[in-house]
């Protein structure tokens, strides 16, 4: 088998550069170690910024989007009883979010793929990475039992935190970052409405807590927990008193309740590997970076990776120019760390960490009595929120 960019992993970065790859005529074959249905069972992100809607309208993924999406002009903090909304449509000129789940820009992206008849070979077990230094590289994998040998002239990397192509590249090729979070976010999915028509990002003594949404009638709710905290030990009804506890009277007299249909808990990390680019191998989304989810930008800097990417494969294709090529651990980086810092602020922020004690919570205390008081800084929340500008 032979292809110009092969690409490691059917996530939202794969699938999404497939398709702007696709866009600018470059032929692509998609490598996924799970079933496309393990892939959309998936529960993740919902808030999505302009600039990743404008990709998926530039490949003509949006259409449902546009229908089903919930478009956000604000959001909310709540703490000390009391919510106060940040303007985010005022405070940065227009601009909006828009909450539309992870899943669902995966269903829409897989399904227009399937359209175009690109490959996709899912299942596809064991898959390594060769010769990515020299002009040759191949991918190999196992499908069916059979061992499969895909050759091209690059490899993007789209394969998640726990994926191959980081691992690929020597150790001492790169630098990694980290910080680990002493606590996780406990989430759960509920065929309920959503008990504001905009998100509630709470900070409350017993522990941060999120009201967020997928549509009018399906809530998605977080609460903060322990590290070492199991599902199991959380019942819906723990978790919905819970919940109630870390809000406002008025929310928590507002949240409907309901079975949960998803339950699941999540570690909190950032995390950045330097640089991006190994001679014909790229890093994107995941497999380069992680977000803390407080500010909602794991999916959305994933969505900036392969805008990136993908003009610079265009470049490289269309103009003979490899400097978009050249440029794109740099200019991708720039902006990961940007998202970084705003996650890591926010996380900081509005959640409840054990060694701080007294002092650390009235610093959160004075901050969020300056942010939602001074313009200043609500900007500077806002504009980080819905997304900072894709510069090239
Ligand atoms: P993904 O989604 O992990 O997809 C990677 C794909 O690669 C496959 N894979 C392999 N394939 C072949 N061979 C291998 N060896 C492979 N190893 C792995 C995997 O099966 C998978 O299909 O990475 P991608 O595409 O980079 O996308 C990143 C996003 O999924 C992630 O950043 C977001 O979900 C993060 N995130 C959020 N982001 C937002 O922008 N807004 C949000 O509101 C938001 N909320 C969240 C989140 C992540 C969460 N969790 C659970 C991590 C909320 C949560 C709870
Ligand atoms: C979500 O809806 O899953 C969500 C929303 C906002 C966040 C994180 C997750 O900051």
């Amino acid at each position: 088998m032979r292809t110009q960019v092969a690409i490691i992993g059917a996530g939202p970065s794969g699938l999404l550069l497939g398709a702007l790859l696709h866009k600018a005529g470059i032929a692509n074959v998609i490598v996924e170690q799970r079933s496309a249905e393990y892939v959309l069972g998936r529960i993740r992100a919902g808030v999505l910024e302009q600039g990743t809607v404008g990709l998926l309208d530039q490949v003509g993924v949006s259409t449902r989007l546009h229908r089903e999406g919930l478009v956000h002009g604000g959001v909310e903090l709540c703490f000390g009883g009391a919510r106060h909304r940040i303007d985010l449509h005022a405070l940065t000129g227009g601009k909006t979010v828009t909450v539309y789940g992870q899943t669902e820009v995966t269903r829409d992206l897989m399904e227009a793929r399937a359209a175009t008849g690109l490959a996709t070979i899912y299942e596809a077990e064991g898959a390594s990475l060769h010769d990515f230094d020299g002009s040759h590289p191949q991918v190999r994998f196992n499908k069916d039992g059979v061992t499969q040998t895909l050759d091209c002239e690059f490899i993007a990397g789209c394969d998640g935190y726990h994926g191959v192509s980081r691992q690929s590249v020597p150790a001492g090729a790169l630098q990694t970052f980290e910080r680990i979070y002493p606590f996780g976010w406990l989430g759960v999915l509920s065929e309920t409405p959503p008990v504001s028509h905009e998100l509630i990002y709470s900070n409350h003594e017993r522990g941060f807590a999120l009201c967020s949404m997928r549509s009018m009638t399906r809530s998605r709710h977080y609460v903060q927990c322990a590290l070492d905290d199991k599902v199991e030990r959380w019942s819906d009804d723990t978790f919905w008193d819970e919940l109630r506890r870390r809000l406002d009277p008025v929310a928590a007299e507002a949240l409907v309740t309901g079975p949960s249909i998803e339950k699941s808990i999540a570690p909190l990390r950032s995390f950045v590997a330097e640089p991006l680019r190994f001679g014909r191998l790229f890093l994107a989304g995941d497999a380069a970076h992680i977000v803390p989810p407080t500010g909602a930008k794991g999916l959305n800097l994933a969505a900036a990776d392969v805008g990136y990417l993908a003009r610079a494969l265009a470049e490289h294709y269309a103009e003979k120019s490899d400097a978009g090529i050249d440029h794109y651990s740099q200019r991708a980086l720039r902006r990961i760390w940007r998202a970084e810092r705003f996650s890591w602020w926010l996380t900081s922020l509005m959640h409840k960490f054990p060694e701080t004690g007294a002092f650390g919570q009235r610093m959160q205390a004075a901050e969020l009595d300056y942010l939602v008081h001074s313009t200043a800084a609500a900007t500077a929340m806002a504009e980080n929120y819905v997304g900072l500008p894709m510069e090239w």
